[in-house]
């Protein structure tokens, strides 16, 4: 008996009752009866903490019972529930409840769940219920309270390893919560937003808290976001696990135990979406469902920006704008860094340095350049500030526990922080741009937004925030405090620009925060690593649902020799935001900084960033409607090739024009691959086949740059900045095929919601090389907006035979000419419906 005590779960020093004893030996034959007789003792007993048990993880048991509500079904072993979400047909959330009650559900990442039409149906066995969709089975063991999914052909995609288990806070209150699924001997893992490191996971166990990561090194982890979703991929079938869970939040794809995937968490619940592939494609654009993509930027946001910390005070902000023109750089934006403010005072400016911003605004706006500003979240405590009279009489700063106000130093002294998690707080921040606005100001940059706090990091645990109504400290806010901060931002000024798109940057972020703004990926150093970081960090960010992202191009601290900074830019190039930006101490770093023949690359890449501008914006549109990211890395092409998971320096921009940036000084050549199919070389339309390594010369005047056979890409004239001049007619470069291509084109008025009530074209071309000496190009279009300009400008590449006719709706085209590599030239209004180049 003694023993059987000890080794029980109670505590042996606090039984000192024998009503326990005799409780302990009565258990398997407890009724009703004598356990509330048992109770009625236990409250008169001395020491009412003696049936305490140790805290430990704690395991679902076998599955009691399922009741269903719709496409929601509620499984019990007794105590705790779960809850699984038919979402689509496929999209399964599983929900724990440690003692049956579910939190209440709310999600700054998925603000619409979709709402599944179809049924699912159940099935229940001797070994297992099953809930079925048209595409996925979920499984749950009885034995053992696994949960499993598998596709049409009951393959198994993913399957715990353990039942889902939790641990009591007792400090905080709710649960540790933990999910682990089966690691597969090849599964390789994707996504997760920013992480510093390879492409595949596979190994690696990291970690979600949005930090500050100043001079970041390689592997260093966690940076400024917080993205908890992946990707897997194993034997060419991919899904994704998307956990909701804005604690702090780890991940471990078979590291700590080979065969184990585990993520957790320190509070919340367990609540993760299962989103179905095959494809990893699939996976990401359902992911999109869920959390939603970037709304269409203004044109001008895809051009190039200029930044510095910091330009001032005026004669230098008109210094370098005018240079930009002197040179002929093309540029859209110049950055104001802190240092245009009133002593780090946000919605100020330091009228010593900028007397009068609506003018300066005013005078370079007439050469064409937007002027953005930067934020910060820490509000100067100082009652002759009226942004913090505002927020300190109405209450909307940070709190402690214990009521006092969250205080920490950050650039402007001593600060307070608004609470970005109360709706009230974020209206009242949108608000305070309205000065701003009317001064001229089209983009906002949110800076230490993780929060950051000097010295302490960030805030302390116990800060209290609104929650949207749902309440809770940092422990639960801090991930999504950068998010709502952005979010307020974007509001605000969307509701303060009446029509037209705002523009905003943002350093902290959850998922979701692609709905707000565009991300770059905080201080880099200007080294040939971070180069090459950069790439994978723009790649993994694309997949992880913020496609609109970039890096400090030439690297933030540190000084980039002429070599590195050209190579940065011609990466930047295809990095869906461009911007170069500095720390203050570094030598100065604008694209003529280093003199020729550096200043001659620069320009040319800066200005194929502007001739391929509709093509990128064409390609925007598909991750805004369709949810498709914007890079996409090889394996993201052909997931079944094995190979492909090594590869991660190439990607593809959208899915027609294939990059290889250059990562290495002195580097004359390197291998680029190709996926399967037909290439042209970018620069000389020489024609590779796929399906291999190639070697590429790479003298420092280019990158290795190619575009898929078949593709229609969309070309503008060189402009100085977005609107400069009246697009008068639009370039088509039309390469070959020997098979069936689509390509698309998107336009409209590029600066307005416009696009929302449909005022916008969506082209399509199909190329069609299928039958032997004929090439023939339609296009077709849908939706209400007409282009100012008449015609197309063809150049047709690639062609295998010298064409003698072209036929275009029918008629015989006149004049067309064939210059020495084979390009055929010719001009036809925008409206044609079919082309026909013939033998
Ligand atoms: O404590 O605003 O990452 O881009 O130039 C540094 C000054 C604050 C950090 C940002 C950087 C910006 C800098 N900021």
């Amino acid at each position: 008996m003694e023993e059987d005590i000890l080794n029980s779960e109670l505590n042996p020093e606090l039984i000192t009752s024998k009503v326990l004893q005799k409780k302990e030996a009565e258990k398997d034959v407890e009724t009703d009866k004598i356990k509330e007789e048992a109770e009625e003792e236990f409250r008169h007993i001395n020491n009412p903490t003696a049936n305490l048990k140790p805290i430990v993880k704690k395991y679902l048991g076998a599955p009691a019972e399922i009741e269903r509500s719709k496409n929601r079904f509620y499984i019990s072993d007794g105590d705790a529930r779960v809850e699984i979400l038919v979402v689509s047909e496929e999209i399964i959330r599983v929900r724990l409840a440690p003692h049956g009650v579910f939190l209440e559900e709310f999600s700054y990442a998925v603000p619409n769940l979709p709402q599944y039409k179809g049924e699912a149906i159940l099935t229940e066995s001797e070994q297992e219920y099953r809930i079925t969709t048209p595409k996925v089975n979920c499984h749950i063991s009885k034995k053992d309270f696994f949960i499993s999914f598998s596709d049409q052909d009951n393959h198994i995609t993913n399957m715990d390893a353990e039942p889902m288990h939790w641990e009591e806070n007792v400090q905080f209150g709710g649960y540790y919560v933990f999910g682990t699924k089966v690691c597969q001997p090849e599964e390789a893992f994707y996504g997760l937003g920013d992480k510093a490191t390879d492409l595949n996971l596979r190994g690696k166990r990291l970690k979600n808290w949005n930090t500050d990561a100043y001079s970041y090194a390689w592997g260093q982890d966690p940076l400024y976001r917080s993205i908890p979703f992946y990707i897997s991929l194993d034997k060419g079938i991919a899904h994704g696990i998307f956990f909701d869970n804005t604690f702090r939040n780890y991940f471990d794809f078979g590291g700590e135990s080979h065969n184990k995937t585990s993520f957790w968490s320190d509070g919340g619940e367990l609540q993760y979406y299962y989103i179905h592939g095959p494809h990893m494609m699939d996976v990401v654009k359902r992911y999109a469902l869920l959390t939603g993509t970037h709304a269409m930027p203004p044109m001008w946001a895809l051009g190039y920006h200029q930044c510095r910390f910091s330009y001032y005070p005026e004669s230098k902000v008109k210094m370098i704008t005018a240079k930009f023109r002197e040179n002929q750089i093309p540029c859209d934006c110049i950055h104001l860094d802190i240092d245009y403010m009133d002593g780090y005072r946000c919605f100020t400016w330091n009228k010593k340095y900028f007397p009068d911003p609506k003018r300066m605004i005013g005078e370079i706006a007439e050469k064409g350049f937007k002027t953005l500003v930067i934020v910060d979240p820490g509000i100067r405590v100082d009652d002759n500030y009226w942004v913090f009279k505002e927020g300190k009489s109405k209450h909307y700063f940070c709190r402690r526990s214990d009521d006092y106000y969250m205080e920490g130093h950050v650039w402007p002294g001593r600060c307070q922080f608004p609470d970005f998690t109360n709706p009230e707080v974020r209206t009242w921040w949108g608000s305070l741009f309205t000065e701003l606005m009317e001064q001229g100001v089209t983009g906002v940059w949110n800076d230490m937004n993780e929060p950051a706090v000097f010295g302490s990091g960030t805030f302390p645990d116990d800060v209290r925030h609104q929650f949207d109504g749902f309440r809770g400290s940092h422990r639960k806010a801090h991930n999504v405090y950068g998010m709502q901060m952005v979010r307020a931002t974007y509001e605000g000024m969307r509701k303060l620009m009446k029509n037209k798109r705002p523009f905003t940057i943002t350093r902290a972020g959850y998922s979701g925060v692609q709905r707000y703004a565009c991300v770059w990926t905080g201080d880099n150093i200007a080294s040939w690593e971070h180069l090459r970081l950069g790439n994978l960090q723009c790649q993994r960010l694309s997949m992880s649902g913020i496609s609109f992202c970039g890096t400090d191009i030439g690297g933030f601290s540190g000084n980039a020799d002429s070599e590195l900074f050209t190579r940065w830019i011609q990466m930047g190039t295809f990095s869906p935001f461009m911007r170069a930006h500095s720390a203050g101490d570094t030598k100065e770093r604008e694209p003529w900084s280093y003199g020729e023949p550096y200043t001659t690359i620069i320009r040319n890449f800066i200005e194929l960033r502007y001739r391929l501008l509709p093509y990128f914006y064409s390609v925007f549109w598909e991750h805004h409607r369709y949810g498709f990211p914007i890079l996409r890395s090889v394996i993201m092409q052909e997931q079944e090739v094995v190979m492909n998971q090594g590869r991660q320096d190439e990607f593809t921009y959208g899915d027609k024009i294939l990059v290889c940036p250059v990562m290495e000084p002195g580097q004359m050549s390197r291998r680029v691959y190709l996926p399967t199919g037909n290439w042209f070389n970018f620069w000389t339309n020489e024609l590779v086949e796929g399906g291999k390594e190639v070697e590429v010369l790479t003298p420092l005047e280019n990158i290795p740059i190619f575009v898929k056979a078949g593709s229609v890409i969309p070309e503008y004239a060189v402009m100085q900045y977005v609107g400069e001049k009246e697009i008068e007619e639009v370039k088509l470069n039309i390469y070959y095929t020997n098979g069936e291509v689509k390509s698309y084109m998107f336009e409209d008025y590029g600066e307005t919601f416009a696009y929302e009530q449909d005022i916008y074209l969506e082209k399509k071309f199909i190329a069609d090389g299928s039958k032997a000496g004929s090439f023939i190009i339609q296009q077709t279009s849908e939706g209400l907006y007409t282009p100012r300009y008449d015609n197309y400008h063809f150049n047709i590449a690639g062609l295998p035979y010298k064409p003698s006719k072209i036929v275009i709706n029918g008629k015989e085209l006149v004049h067309f000419t064939i210059n020495r590599e084979g390009v055929v030239d010719f001009r036809f209004t925008k409206n044609f419906k079919q082309i026909e180049v013939l033998k």
